[in-house]
């Protein structure tokens, strides 16, 4: 039986961001413990993975895609939350959470204050930074450099199990529920050991920003996205048509927005689109950003994905012929999150007559 190596840190676990800020209001935090715990279950009770735990560093890494200022920011300000945020300030049972609550005004002007900084390098109100956020984020990259590592020994397909999710995270900003950008990291570590072009699918239905962020003006990384139109969803202000890269890295992006209602039929027309493109690209890796937010049950998506529909995915991703890293990114219907991502990785295993 072949196998499918998995990666996962139980670091994940320790991750427990609370609420998310939305009209004002504290409401419940979607990316929970819950998902990477449905997940494990799922895959405790399949016979086709390997599951493993990484110890690689990932900061070498981390360092080429994100900013000085803002790994320090994070650094120091993950330290010192339980300092900061004062008993009397918090409600019982809470767990301590810094947000941002002003956001830099387009003048290019920069300040050095604290609350000023929580807005400079967090561009929303929907990620909080909690004690030891810096060392989940940095547990959660390193499973995405120990999968591509895997990969790179040989293996055709690993899943990395990355919680916190990426795709979101900026050069020099969290967002999304995003810190490192592990799909960016994997990337770097790659090219940092012989690739000469990486591509990046990103299934998630929001844009992935960030990484998109970090590519734009290169060709080395092809960066593709299919996700729900940023006028309808998060992340808003990123994910047009007409943001095909600059200077070398133009046509080196592509994205398919998609409307509200979108099913298995329509999503997998733009699936054959973009692994045609990326076919042509002929990267030595493909990673994949895989969000399973685009299921028919999620409480924050639109799309009408099946459970069953992620192996056809799977398996037209498998038939590239390309070896494959994917990086767990977005799904909040919790329940059946396991069963996403155990179905879309059964569409890799080499199929029966
Ligand atoms: C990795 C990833 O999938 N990040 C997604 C971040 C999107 N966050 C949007 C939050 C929307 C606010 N939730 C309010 C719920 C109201 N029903
Ligand atoms: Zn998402």
């Amino acid at each position: 039986m072949a196998e499918i190596p998995v990666v996962y840190t139980p670091e994940s676990l320790k991750h427990n961001p609370q609420f998310e800020i939305f009209n004002g209001q504290r409401t419940p935090h979607a990316e929970v413990v819950a998902r990477v715990e449905n997940i494990l279950e799922a895959l405790g009770a399949c016979d086709f993975v390997t599951m493993e735990t990484p110890t690689i560093d990932p900061m070498p890494w981390v360092e080429r895609v994100h900013d000085a200022g803002y790994l320090d920011y994070l650094k120091r300000t993950s330290d010192a939350v339980d300092a900061t945020v004062k008993d009397e300030d918090i409600q019982a049972g809470d767990v301590k959470a810094i947000y941002p609550s002003v956001f830099p005004l387009a003048n290019g002007r920069r300040t050095s204050n604290p609350v000023a900084q929580r807005g400079t390098y967090v561009f929303d109100t929907y990620t909080p930074i909690m004690q030891g956020t810096y060392e989940v984020a940095k547990a959660s990259a390193s499973v995405a450099v120990a999968g591509a590592e895997k990969v790179m020994q040989g293996a055709p397909h690993v899943y990395a199990l990355t919680r916190p999710p990426g795709h979101h995270a900026e050069t020099a900003r969290a967002g999304g529920y995003c810190y490192f950008n592990n799909a960016a990291v994997a990337a770097e570590y790659m090219l940092d050991h012989g690739a000469k072009r990486v591509a990046i699918f990103d299934f998630d239905i929001h844009h992935g920003n960030g990484t998109q962020d970090i590519f734009y003006d290169r060709d080395d990384v092809y960066f593709v996205s299919t996700h729900a139109d940023p006028e309808r969803l998060f992340p808003f202000f990123r994910g047009g048509a007409d943001e095909i890269g600059v200077g070398d890295g133009r046509n080196y992006n592509f994205n398919i927005p998609l409307p509200e209602g979108t099913g298995n039929d329509e999503f997998h027309g733009s699936v054959e689109t973009v692994l045609a493109r990326i076919k042509e690209y002929k990267p030595d890796y493909l990673i994949l950003s895989a969000g399973f937010d685009t299921h028919e049950q999620d409480p924050i998506g639109v799309f009408k994905l099946t459970t069953d529909y992620y192996q056809q995915l799977g398996r037209s991703i498998a038939e590239l012929g390309i070896p494959t890293l994917s990086l767990q990114e977005g799904g909040y219907a919790t329940e059946v999150l396991g069963a996403n991502v155990v179905s879309y990785l059964s569409g890799f295993l080499p199929q029966n007559p």
